[in-house]
């Protein structure tokens, strides 16, 4: 498969970097005790690791890639499908979990559904799992399957899986499709090969799904080996949905960062305790690791959309060795200020200003009509969370200057 390898090793799913040779020549996240439990208990016997392995050049930030994918629930005409937390009928609740599953499945993903079926005079509910693989190209290269990255898009991509429940076993096929920038797709999955009662089951469910991504800075302090970043994530197309907080690793090495527990709230005040895992591992100026959340769902009692892709990457590099500075063995202080970024686009309606900055940032726009001397004047206040936001340009034909400023 393009980019992100996959190898199914001895009760274990790897991820490989991306990469030349030495870089693919060790799996880059080693299972720890705590994981491990962790893992054994919500998704048996695996591990995986995903490593990003191409630095983009931006100042020190973190990003979370939620494992699963949340479908909603889907109708065709002969009734509904549904992901549930089991597949028992005494104990469900929807969740529309598609979680990562381990080694010992044949695919990535699975969860619990529920599906409604009606024939004349008859309504067949069948509870089961749903097996099947998520796409896994990689066209940026850069370790991540693009599906979980929503300012990538994916076409059409097709998967397979199959399907169980007391009408026996079943297959499954998905065309996955989502458009850049958005975190919402579409999953058309088609179930066949299940019975009920003798009636044969097979349907087509067009199933919206969403990706959970978050972004934003990573504002750290190092001392000595400590280091401590007080974040505010923003979810990548829903910036209003926010999680904040105190992060604190220990650097190890240069190529290796700990984790420690941490408790992160959101908009509305809730609390999300998260797991200590362990190891970040470096590869340019990129730190991946395994971030766990207690429970990320809380409408449901059951923990849910716990396993996350956790990158941290920093591109302050102080004395030019190549190691960042939040690793490097000499460094002290803080993270490199992200400056807010400008630039022009063209829209539907004409041209656009675009801003990105750092989440907790508070960017004042400025605009003046002449530099000689200029005559700048407030514009616009922007806090970005990390997002690019899109202001349309107005005054068509006249001669424009821009700035921002972070205040
Ligand atoms: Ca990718
Ligand atoms: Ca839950
Ligand atoms: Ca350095």
């Amino acid at each position: 498969m393009a980019g992100c390898d996959v190898v199914r090793d001895d009760g274990h799913i790897l991820l490989y970097p991306v990469g030349p040779a030495p870089l693919r020549s060790a799996p880059v996240f080693a299972m720890n005790p705590i994981l491990l439990q962790l893992t054994r208990r919500a998704w048996p016997a695996f591990l995986i690791a995903c490593f990003a392995a191409l630095a983009a050049a931006r100042a020190a930030r973190i990003e979370a890639y939620c494992f699963s994918v949340r479908f909603q629930p889907a109708t065709a005409a002969s009734g509904s499908f549904e992901l549930m937390t089991t597949a028992s009928p005494l104990d469900a609740e929807p969740n529309g979990e598609l979680a990562l599953q381990g080694s010992t499945s044949p695919y990535t993903h699975g969860g619990a559904f529920k599906l409604t079926y009606q024939v004349p005079g008859l309504t067949h509910i069948l509870y089961g799992i749903l097996l099947i693989d998520l796409p896994l190209g990689d066209a940026d290269n850069d370790g991540i399957p693009d599906i979980l990255e929503v300012d990538l898009g994916v076409l059409e991509e097709p998967t397979g899986g199959t399907v169980t429940s007391e009408g026996g076993t079943g297959s499954a096929a998905a065309t996955w499709t989502r458009p850049a920038g958005s975190r919402f797709g579409t999953c058309v999955l088609s179930v066949s090969g299940l019975r009920s009662l003798a009636t044969p089951i097979a349907e087509t469910y067009t199933i919206t799904f969403e990706v959970i991504q978050y972004r934003g800075s990573f504002p750290f302090q190092r001392t000595g080996d400590a280091i401590t970043a007080p974040v505010k994530l923003a979810q990548v197309g829903a910036a209003e949905h926010t999680l904040a907080g105190e992060l604190a690793f220990t650097r190890v090495h240069e190529s290796l960062l700990q984790d420690s527990a941490a408790v992160l709230t959101d908009e509305t005040g809730a609390q999300f305790p998260l797991r200590p895992t362990g190891d970040y591992t470096r590869d340019g100026t990129w730190f991946s690791g395994v971030l766990v959340f207690d429970d990320y769902f809380t409408t449901t009692a059951k923990k849910d959309y716990r396993l996350w892709l956790g990158v941290i990457a920093d591109a302050g590099d102080a004395d030019g060795d190549g190691v960042p500075n939040l690793s490097d063995d000499d460094y002290q202080g803080g993270a490199v200020v992200t400056p807010p970024v400008l630039a022009l686009a063209r829209t539907a309606e004409g041209l656009a200003l675009t801003v990105s900055g750092a989440a907790g940032q508070t960017v004042q726009l400025e605009r003046a009509t002449t530099l000689e001397p200029p005559d700048w004047e407030p514009a616009q206040t922007l806090t970005p969370a990390g997002d690019m936001e899109t202001i349309p340009l107005e005054g068509a034909g006249e001669r424009q200057f821009w700035r921002a400023v972070i205040r």
